[in-house]
């Protein structure tokens, strides 16, 4: 009998994780995920893999532990040995950062270490796969490679320059089969609704249905490069698939301001943003990356991957979604 193939995802219940979680079952992968403890339920984006039985009894196992907890973290791979690890945990909101910057870095690089260590201490094949980002890039100009200088603009990007030159080090120094994927901006129905590419596209459907009035943002000038999360999720498993570990940019290649996305959101809705959107400082950070497009160019010549959605049917597929959650609850 052929023994399946088994994935441990850290940050489960993420953007990220919910689109891995799904792929990885469609794949025939058994998948254990790390969940944290909270006081309020947090696996709203997989709930709807978990409470299917047959998945739950025969592919989906989560459980309990957290990257703070170097034991738990331990405990974990060692009771489930899995063959590939995705470590997409993290306080992975920019601002936010700059408020908790210990906590930001505690899970973000210590947490990575801690996961590190936790393997190395384990005697199986694994493959592991890091979360990087193109916040890593800061203020370094677009278009960004693997070979961009890293000059990063906040404690969140810190954290990620430290957690990947950690995997770097690991990799070479113990021959561990790591892939830093450094993933540019990657949105959904599913993001985080604190994040630009969402509060958006939730605030043109409400104002649309006359459930809001204003939306009030930030900096309008930044320039980011978003890409579809289900697309990207795929990206990392192919990276696992390669015969060598190696780092990879994952982006469309395409530039936008967050100005343009509240444009195409509120016109896509037939209303005129200017007529609804109020910039403030009080969502503007203390620093801020002011540019960033990525150049996925290895990742289409090694991995054989490229995006498909791009800006425009992003946002329209993620104002569509919101206007169909409005409409089912009347
Ligand atoms: P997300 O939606 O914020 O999900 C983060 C996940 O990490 C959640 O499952 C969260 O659990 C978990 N987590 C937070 N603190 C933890 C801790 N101390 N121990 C264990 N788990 C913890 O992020 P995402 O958008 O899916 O992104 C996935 C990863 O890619 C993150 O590392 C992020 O920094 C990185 N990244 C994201 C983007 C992007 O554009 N989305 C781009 C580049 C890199 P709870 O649900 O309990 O909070
Ligand atoms: O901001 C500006 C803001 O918070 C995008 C994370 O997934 O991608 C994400 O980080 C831009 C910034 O994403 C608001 O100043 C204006 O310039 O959606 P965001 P981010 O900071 O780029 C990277 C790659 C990651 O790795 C991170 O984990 O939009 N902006 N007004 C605003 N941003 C927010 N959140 N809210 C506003 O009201």
């Amino acid at each position: 009998m052929v023994s399946r193939k088994s994935a441990l995802i850290i940050g489960i219940t993420g953007q990220d994780g919910s689109y891995l979680t799904e792929l990885l079952l469609q794949k025939g992968y058994v998948v254990h995920g790390l969940i944290r403890r909270s006081s309020s339920f947090n696996t709203g984006r997989i709930d709807h893999l978990y409470q299917d039985d047959s998945i739950r009894d025969q592919g989906l196992f989560l459980h309990y532990g957290d990257l703070l907890d170097g034991s738990a973290l331990q405990n974990l791979l060692l009771s489930t040995q899995p063959s590939e690890i995705y470590n997409l945990g993290a306080q992975s909101h920019v601002k936010v950062s700059f408020e908790i910057p210990e906590y930001t870095t505690d899970t973000v690089y210590m947490g990575t270490l801690r996961l590190l260590e936790a393997c190395r201490q384990l005697d199986y094949d694994m493959k592991i796969y890091q979360a990087s980002s193109s916040e890593m890039f800061g203020s370094s100009p677009p278009p960004q490679t693997e070979l961009t200088v890293l000059r990063p603009r906040s404690p969140y990007g810190i954290a990620k320059v430290a957690a990947y030159h950690l995997t770097r080090l690991y990799r070479h120094a113990y021959q561990m089969h790591i892939c830093n994927g450094i993933l540019f901006n990657h949105e959904s129905p599913r993001r985080g609704e604190t994040f630009v590419t969402r509060k958006v596209c939730k605030a043109a459907a409400r104002i649309k249905c006359g459930l809001q009035k204003k939306l009030i943002l930030g900096n309008l000038d930044a320039v980011r490069d978003w890409g579809y999360a289900k697309e990207y999720v795929e990206a990392m498993w192919l990276m696992l698939q390669h015969l060598t570990p190696d780092d990879y940019v994952i982006a469309t290649g395409e530039m936008h301001s967050v100005r343009e996305l509240v444009q195409e959101a509120f016109t896509y809705v037939g209303l005129n943003w200017r007529d609804y959107v109020v910039e403030s400082g009080l969502y503007k950070r203390p620093a801020e990356v002011d540019a960033l497009r990525g150049n996925a160019s290895k990742a289409a010549r090694v991995l054989g991957w490229e995006p498909q959605t791009k800006f425009r049917q992003l946002v329209h597929l993620m104002v569509e979604a919101e206007l169909e959650v409005l409409h089912s609850h009347g």
